[in-house]
């Protein structure tokens, strides 16, 4: 569901029975080692732009090793995969993967369900007294938390919150990160960051943070915008909002930062996720550890240093000596 397999995706059939081995060995296996291989395997066919002809021809590519050209292979002469047809007709494996999809649960409550005789929605709907309150409004909203968000509706989202709060604070910087940020046509939730200039990690002022983050929920529940909370902390709140009763309830995520951190987030909630795992390696190579807040080079001794001073995403790419890139090349 992550990965680009849609029809402008030459390779969105490789795409697809990747990402499903990925979600397979993300939420059964609980292999995330396995699951990081196939999402970058499909990462990187996606935005490969000639049809791919055989297992060999896609292991020239950086990231598609030896057992997934195999499985390229196995999948251009009999069109399906033997390994896919077997975890599809065990019970067991396609409930875990269902009940995953439920906002707030994870592999190891998915499990913990199935043990119990848990298999289908249906099922979960019985049984609400297991779940925390994360859980129970996924599982309320769960036909529309999966439905896409369509561009021009974040745009509306995004219009509605820059309003409302610049108008109890014109100092509020917001961003709408994440695949909207990426310029994708539709997207899966909608990433907002927020900072202030009086929002400084030096004089950590936790109380008055607290409190912002707070009163900016309130005054986008008060316009009638946000109707659900599943989280809310300090620095980030998880819930959902709802543009009007024409529209569905939409997954809705705010991070609050420090406006010296501020490039650091923006570039870690724009991602995509597997762009952000190779640039932190990168970062890595050349003596940097690079996170959501700050960008630190590692002396002789394996310490991080003091943060770089950063003043756009460019300095970060500068920094780390790594060729620049949009937000809509960002895979
Ligand atoms: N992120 C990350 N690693 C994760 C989760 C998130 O680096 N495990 C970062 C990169 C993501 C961003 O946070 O782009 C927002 O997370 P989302 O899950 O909302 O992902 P997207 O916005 O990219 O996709 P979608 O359209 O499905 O929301
Ligand atoms: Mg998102
Ligand atoms: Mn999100």
């Amino acid at each position: 569901r992550k990965t680009p397999s849609n029809e402008s995706n030459i390779n969105h059939e490789f795409c697809e029975f990747l990402t499903e081995l990925a979600d397979y060995e993300k939420n059964v296996t609980r292999d995330i080692y396995k699951h990081s291989a196939y999402r970058k395997a499909a990462s990187v066919l996606a935005s490969h732009p000639t049809r791919i002809k055989s297992g060999d021809e896609a292991q020239m590519l950086k990231g598609i090793g030896k057992k997934i050209a195999k499985k390229i292979d196995e999948f251009i002469q009999t069109g399906k995969l033997r390994k896919l047809e077997n975890i599809h007709s065990d019970s067991t494996n396609t409930a875990i993967n269902l009940l995953t999809r439920v906002s707030g649960i994870g592999p190891a409550k998915a499990h913990s369900l199935v043990n119990e005789g848990i298999m289908t929605i249906e099922d979960l709907r019985k049984h609400t007294d297991k779940l925390t309150h994360h859980q129970v409004i996924g599982l309320r909203y769960f036909e529309d938390f999966e439905k896409k968000i369509p561009r021009n509706e974040v745009e509306q989202i995004e219009k509605i919150i820059i309003k409302e709060l610049k108008d109890a604070d014109p100092d509020f910087k917001i961003t709408i990160c994440g695949s909207y940020r990426r310029g994708k046509t539709e997207s899966g939730d909608i990433d907002t960051l927020i900072t202030h200039p009086s929002l400084t990690s030096d004089k950590v002022d936790k109380k008055h943070k607290n409190n912002m983050l707070k009163n900016i929920v309130a005054t986008l529940e008060k316009c009638g915008l946000v109707t659900e909370t599943l989280s809310l902390g300090e620095t980030k709140f998880m819930g959902a909002c709802k543009l009007d009763s024409d529209h569905p309830t939409r997954r809705l995520d705010i991070r609050l930062t420090p406006q010296d951190q501020y490039y650091c987030s923006i570039l870690y909630f724009t991602g995509s996720d597997i762009f952000n795992k190779d640039m932190r390696a990168h970062a890595l190579e050349n003596g940097f550890t690079l996170n959501e807040y700050t960008l630190r080079p590692i002396g002789s001794t394996g310490v991080p240093g003091e943060p770089v001073e950063i003043h756009s995403e460019e300095d970060i790419f500068d920094s780390i000596d790594f060729p620049f890139k949009k937000p809509e090349e960002r895979g």
